[in-house]
């Protein structure tokens, strides 16, 4: 379907008289307070989030998964998908592949595709947690840490045929997420395990092109419920540390076992220059992948808070790879990851205007109070006109689910690709 800017311009138009009274209104007491309007609309407009090509689709558990229609069935119609979510909210500028779910057909194509919807190809994935058709080789009990020498080397050369494919592409980096750990006590040694893993890593690694980074996800279990190789950030950063200067540790939200301090975690990263990735999702049990920010939004805000700083003060980190890595069950997926996209600029707007000079004083000062008050200032106000004026300013739509809604475009999209659709991925 062709959402033209347009379309988007004309439906804003209803909008417009509401947004100006509550953006001047903003606008001016954030003026007052010292803060740079321009700037912030430019940080706003600047960060882009990766879609991940699997999340088109419906999602769904184990359980059962309930189509939403007109989901999309082929990598084009993904990218489609993503143009859409990018024209309405100028900030999904980019999408991350999914090998093999997604192995383009056409390279040329698809490049020319993403091009003229102005989406880059971030970070690709490989997928060594199922066994592929006509693989000979079975993951069931790892894959870059098997006890197998044939298995680690066909998960590794998988990796080295995604980096080749990424390449192709204008990608970037490398993101590695393994399923590998045990099931049972005693199923695995744990050094060696480990220790397979770091060496295949190496492995991949010297594959890396020059400008390439090697992305290194952990997870503290799921689907292995006793064990799992790289659980957290330590074992993470270990590996990295144990390939190289490209190699860098992947933050996934939902991660970490519950209460865990995420934006300490970040914050220490970042000062040793090995924060490389992100995924965000919010989770109120485990692994849940629910839509950004719909969960705990204050914690949010506390880790954007320190990637804010860190963004700011350590130069020796590179610049992330942001991506949503959600899952929407029920939902369309195109609302749910609009509504993941507007919780992501808002949590970041709101750190953006935390005064970091009176954060300090406040903790030289040891005036905890102080230091409290600063961040619920910033985390209590409303932004949502700063992030409509910067939609606004670049093409986008006002109130993207308003205008997703009134624009009717799922309809659209059932139209044209029909009812029974099925989505390729999770
Ligand atoms: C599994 O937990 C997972 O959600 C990881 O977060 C990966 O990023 C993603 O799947 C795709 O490999
Ligand atoms: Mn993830
Ligand atoms: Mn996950």
């Amino acid at each position: 379907m062709n959402l033209t800017k347009q379309h988007i311009q004309d439906d804003n138009k209803k909008h417009l008289d509401a947004h100006y009274n509550s953006y001047n209104h903003l606008a001016d007491a954030l003026t007052k307070k010292g803060h740079n309007l321009e700037l912030i609309l430019k940080q706003l407009s600047d960060f882009q989030v990766a879609i991940p090509s699997w999340a088109l689709g419906a999602g769904g558990t184990r359980f059962g998964r309930f189509s939403f229609y007109g989901e999309p069935s082929s990598l084009e119609q993904k990218i489609d998908d993503i143009g859409i979510l990018h024209s309405l909210t100028q900030t999904a500028g980019a999408v991350s592949l999914h090998i093999p779910w997604d192995i383009p057909s056409d390279y040329q194509a698809i490049k020319e595709k993403a091009d003229h919807l102005n989406i880059k190809f971030d970070a690709v994935n490989s997928n060594t947690f199922q066994d592929q058709t006509n693989a000979k080789e079975s993951y069931k009990f790892g894959s870059l840490s098997n006890t197998s020498k044939a298995v680690r080397d066909q998960a590794i050369q998988h990796n080295l045929d995604v980096i080749k494919i990424g390449n192709e592409l204008g990608s970037k980096a490398l993101t590695v997420w393994l399923a590998d750990g045990s099931s049972f006590p005693g199923q695995n040694n744990f050094q060696t395990a480990f220790q397979y893993t770091q060496d295949s890593l190496i492995e991949i690694y010297k594959g890396l092109p020059k400008d390439w980074n090697l992305l290194i996800e952990y997870k503290p279990y799921e689907p292995n419920f006793y064990s799992t190789v790289i659980q957290d950030w330590g074992a993470s950063l270990m590996l990295a540390n144990g390939c190289g200067d490209k190699a860098y540790t992947l933050v996934d939200l939902g991660h970490h076992l519950p209460n865990t301090n995420i934006e300490q975690i970040v914050a220490i990263l970042q000062l040793k220059g090995k924060l490389g990735g992100f995924h965000f999702n919010d989770s109120k049990y485990g692994d849940d992948d629910l839509t950004v920010g719909s969960i705990k939004p204050y914690a949010l805000f506390l880790i954007f808070n320190e990637l804010v700083y860190g963004m700011e003060n350590n130069p020796q980190n590179p610049d992330l790879a942001w991506m949503i890595d959600a899952s929407h069950n029920i939902k369309d997926p195109l609302e749910d990851l609009i509504q993941s996209l507007e919780a992501i600029q808002e949590a970041y707007a709101k750190a953006l205007l935390v005064d970091q000079t009176a954060l300090k004083n406040a903790q030289l000062d040891n005036d905890v109070v102080k230091c409290q008050e600063l961040l619920q200032e910033a985390y209590r106000t409303d932004v949502r006109p700063l992030l409509a004026e910067a939609r606004l300013q670049t093409g986008g739509a006002i109130s993207p689910i308003n205008s997703y809604r009134s624009l009717s475009v799922r309809d659209l999209l059932i139209k044209e690709r029909g009812k029974n659709t099925l989505a390729t991925g999770l």
